[in-house]
């Protein structure tokens, strides 16, 4: 086999990754190669350095030391780093929250003129769980209402974050009862630090419930905040058609690549590159006009609601600059590797970075800032129009793959789709599940990593999942993986999908796979959930849906807070690679089996895709049975690939 189908299944990726390796360009998976073998002691989650009486390693065969210097054990050192990851992914999701609910409260002032409230009705339905009045309020001073309610749920010292009261009552007063309702989102992430500094909480059990806090002050917190004011904003995402893969980039058009995660700087972004005094500039360049488009999950918020073309997902943002083609690759905040400088340097293309957060060294910063959105978004688009000129036409390859597809299923349209614009209901999904003809529902999110082969993971489990009547909901870079192989088309569901799942696709018109945005959009999942329990009919807590979820090649450390909140909400999720926490076998325990005892979820950590799904499909199942549903009304189909 190539080396380069080794590393990816997705074709203009494997071309890119042989163009690198000719031109002796590293990219993440030789400097990987480069690296190994890895700790050993890390994986495992058995080392500590958090005093300078370690750093600190449990010998994982029992023969050497088995107590650190404090006298921490294995459970300790184990939970403790769990615990920290936990707190860095809620922290990096809440921090995304935070800004949108600032730049809310700045448009309101009138601090921040570019930006309008394009859904009124979003805001009156968010404004109404904060407990706030509606009436006779002009639009600007709901928001700002909304905006100050909601920056108060990170500062929360004393109560319950608002959001998380949307989940069914029975799982809130188990939250309650557990002693996890999230207070505030930053309190719930300082006292993870605060617990895990030498000689603090040594109890895993107790580490790891509060844990389970701090994700659900993500997931029900900052992450919703972050979803729900981004459609206040920009409107609530409905189905959009969209193009992806790496093809989406254009030989004769000025590039831009926008990578990162907040919309709030993109979205001008994407407003710039139609300025008629830009694209006039671009043609002046030599270039036939201005072609922006997304990485990672940037791509995912711009795609969602103007259905701007996607050039890839994290282990593409590399290949991208591979082209030759890309003149501007402009980044915000988190998963943007620190190799693109590197990278970029073998080319013309400039990175540009944009927060105070995430500098670069010797990297061009040009500083967002709300208050002139536009203005900063126009000078790098003009930077970008600029380089084109730049650009070595010798050196651009660009791959010819893109892939049509449909997005934009935020859960309110899940709700209209369903039910018509008149009568939104998500009875038609549960009536379905409940008669057999769709078996459940599950949740497949989160990166890629270059331990696994890209994109393979995504697709195996996502096409063995529908193939067996699973309607699949994804977002992230799952999500794009699973779009670049045409799943999101509407007719993959001729193709792929079980029979009874095909019935639904044909009837409804939407895809066996349902593209939900962003990271933090995982909160529509959890809405979704919510929905379907207020239906009817399937019980009357999340942890009694035919449901599952999943993170089949995930790397980042929201991941796990993402699925620590999945398990804390009750539904059972399959990861892989396996989380840092195997060298304790206590740990091991507690999250992948009793956890199911406290909060109805727990995780399974499983490399076989095929596995992963038989995992998951066996759990809808057993739901199903507990649920006393008729049976499924078809076997799963064979699949002709
Ligand atoms: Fe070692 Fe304990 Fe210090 Fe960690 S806190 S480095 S386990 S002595
Ligand atoms: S971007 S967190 S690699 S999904 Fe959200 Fe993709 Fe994972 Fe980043």
């Amino acid at each position: 086999m190539k080396e380069e189908s080794k590393r990816s299944i997705d074709k203009a990726s494997q071309q890119m990754i042989d163009k690198a390796a000719k031109e002796k360009v590293k990219l993440s998976w030789d400097r990987l190669e480069d690296m190994e073998p890895q700790c050993g002691f890390g994986q495992l989650g058995i080392c500590c350095r958090n005093c300078t009486m370690g750093p600190c390693r449990i010998d994982p065969f029992g023969e050497g030391p088995q107590k650190a210097v404090c006298g921490a054990d294995v459970d300790t050192i184990v939970a403790r780093n769990l615990l920290r990851h936990i707190a860095v992914g809620a922290a990096a999701h809440s921090d995304h929250g935070r800004d949108v609910a600032h730049t809310l409260l700045l448009a309101s002032e009138g601090k921040a003129h570019d930006y309008e409230i394009k859904d009124v009705e979003k805001l009156k339905k968010i404004a109404g769980y904060y407990e706030i009045k509606t009436d006779g309020k002009k639009k600007e001073e709901l928001a700002r209402e909304v905006a100050e309610a909601s920056l108060a749920d990170f500062g929360r010292q004393e109560g319950e974050i608002k959001f998380a009261n949307r989940a069914p009552a029975k799982r809130v007063e188990l939250w309650r009862k557990l002693g996890i309702m999230p207070r505030g989102i930053d309190r719930e992430i300082v006292e993870c630090l605060h617990r895990t500094h030498m000689g603090v909480d040594n109890d895993y059990k107790n580490i790891l419930l509060h844990g389970l806090r701090t994700s659900l002050g993500d997931g029900w917190g900052g992450s919703m905040i972050a979803t729900e004011l981004q459609d206040i904003f920009f409107a609530t995402p409905e189905p959009i058609r969209g193009k992806v893969n790496l093809g989406v980039l254009k030989e004769d058009l000025v590039n831009i690549v926008v990578h990162g995660h907040e919309p709030i700087l993109s979205e001008m972004a994407v407003k710039a590159s139609q300025d008629p005094e830009l694209l006039e500039m671009a043609k002046k360049s030599g270039a036939k006009g201005i072609n922006l488009v997304g990485m990672c999950c940037t791509a995912n918020e711009i795609l969602m609601r103007h259905g701007v073309p996607v050039a890839g997902n994290f282990l593409q943002q590399e290949l991208a600059i591979m082209t030759g083609a890309v003149e501007v690759m402009m980044v915000d905040v988190q998963c943007i590797m620190p190799a693109l400088k590197d990278i970029a340097s073998c080319f013309h293309t400039q990175i540009i970075t944009t927060s105070p957060k995430a500098k670069f060294p010797g990297v061009t910063h040009i500083e967002f800032k709300e208050e002139k959105a536009y203005e900063v978004a126009k000078s790098i688009i003009k930077m970008a129009v600029d380089n084109f000129k730049k650009r070595k036409k010798e050196r651009v390859d660009i791959p010819k793959e893109e892939m049509d597809l449909v997005a934009g299923f935020s859960a309110e349209v899940i709700h209209h789709i369903l039910g018509g614009r008149f009568r939104a209901t998500y009875r038609p999904l549960n009536d379905a599940i409940i008669s057999g003809r769709l078996r459940g529902v599950a949740g497949v999110v989160g990166c890629n990593n270059p331990h696994v082969k890209h994109d393979w993971a995504h697709l195996e489990l996502v096409k063995e999942l529908i193939r067996s009547d699973v309607l699949v909901l994804q977002t992230g870079c799952s999500a794009i993986a699973c779009a670049k192989a045409g799943l999101m088309k509407p007719e993959a569901g001729f193709k792929y999908a079980g029979y009874g799942l095909r019935e639904i696709c044909e009837a409804v018109g939407i895809p066996p796979v349902l593209h939900l945005g962003s990271c933090v959009d995982n909160s529509r999942i959890l809405i979704a959930a919510t929905e379907i329990i207020k239906e009817g009919g399937l019980g009357d807590d999340l942890s009694c849906l035919p449901a599952a979820g999943a993170a089949p090649e995930w790397m980042s450390e929201k991941a796990i807070t993402i699925g620590m909140y999945f398990v804390a909400s009750g539904v059972f999720t399959v990861f892989n690679p396996p989380q840092p926490i195997l060298g304790s076998k206590n740990v091991s325990d507690l999250v992948c089996s009793k956890l199911k005892d406290l909060v109805g979820g727990y995780f399974a950590f499983e490399s076989n895709p095929k596995k992963m799904a038989k995992l998951m499909i066996n759990h809808i199942d057993k739901k199903r049975k507990e649920l006393n549903l008729k049976p499924v009304m078809y076997k799963p189909i064979i699949v002709k690939t």
